[in-house]
């Protein structure tokens, strides 16, 4: 009964933050930008007339102030810069980046990608426990090119929390690459990947952005989500996310991620365990 099952140990926001924020920083892309000063003077600029607008037309008070003052302090000491950021404000990067783009519909990465997870061919069970709770899951499909050509040599990188909503190497108790896995494809770019189905995630209450969302009477909750990175040489990375029709939070996640080209209808599987679902994955050429 996995309803009343408790997690191994307390994932706290402090814990879970910490570990995201040193993620980041050992793993960030080495080709952050060098901006031109122009850039920077824009962007910056306009940022801080925003904010001042804000205070103008709402007529904001020095308590007011302190108060963001010190949720603002408390947010890196909580180490929720990643969490904050990708919560509320990925989701426009990604609609820029990808506006072009032809092939799968990308949405954020999030704040709990690890890379380098344990590498499997075409057929493959995510590392898991032995108990893994949760409905087994068959995730299977295609990759190939926006021109249809199957991709061979393309690699599916999943990750996603468990049936209590709790992400390896962010939360105590799991093991290392619990529900982290890279699939290769085979000659005719079809992958098959058995894991279980996660649960809706939900942004800790006990740090800084839990108590921005208890402060402004928001809920905390994204929908149950498989996280994906699509990639195959020559080819543009897709990185997204795929949910499940019907479920909690789809029609209203905290984090704006959704987009009706990412939401799976999985059916009883076939095997008679669990559920399958197919997806395909298109890639533009790099
Ligand atoms: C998640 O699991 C997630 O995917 C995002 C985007 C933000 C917080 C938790
Ligand atoms: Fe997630």
């Amino acid at each position: 009964d996995t309803t009343t099952r408790q997690p191994a140990a307390q994932a706290t926001a402090a814990a879970s933050g910490a570990a995201a924020t040193e993620k980041f920083r050992t793993l960030r892309r080495a080709d952050t930008v060098a901006a031109a000063s122009e850039r920077v003077d824009t962007l910056a600029s306009e940022v801080l007339a925003a904010v001042h607008d804000v205070i103008r037309r709402h007529q904001v008070t020095y308590a007011e102030y302190e108060a963001l003052k010190a949720w603002l302090i408390q947010v890196g000491a909580d180490g929720e810069w990643p969490l904050f950021l990708d919560v509320w404000v990925e989701h426009v990067v990604e609609e820029v980046a990808n506006e072009e783009r032809q092939g799968s519909k990308g949405t954020i990465e999030g704040p709990y990608y690890v890379p380098d997870s344990p590498a499997f061919p075409v057929q493959a069970t995510l590392p898991m426990r032995e108990d893994e709770p949760g409905t087994p899951l068959l995730f299977q499909g295609r990759v190939t090119g926006v021109d249809g050509t199957p991709l061979a040599e393309a690699k599916v990188e999943m990750w996603h929390a468990d049936a209590d909503g709790l992400y390896s190497q962010f939360a105590p108790g799991l093991p290392q690459w619990n529900l982290r896995g890279t699939v290769a494809t085979d000659a005719q770019g079809h992958f098959r990947i058995h894991t279980r189905e996660p649960a809706p995630y939900q942004i800790p209450t006990d740090g800084s952005c839990g108590r921005l969302i208890a402060a402004a009477g928001w809920h905390a909750w994204r929908p149950a989500h498989l996280h994906l990175k699509v990639s195959a040489p020559g080819h543009q990375l897709v990185t997204t996310q795929l949910y499940f029709r019907g479920g909690s939070h789809v029609e209203d996640d905290i984090a704006s991620a959704v987009k009706p080209e990412l939401i799976l209808s999985p059916a009883p599987a076939a095997s008679g365990v669990g559920n399958e679902v197919t997806y395909d994955f298109v890639l533009d050429k790099a």
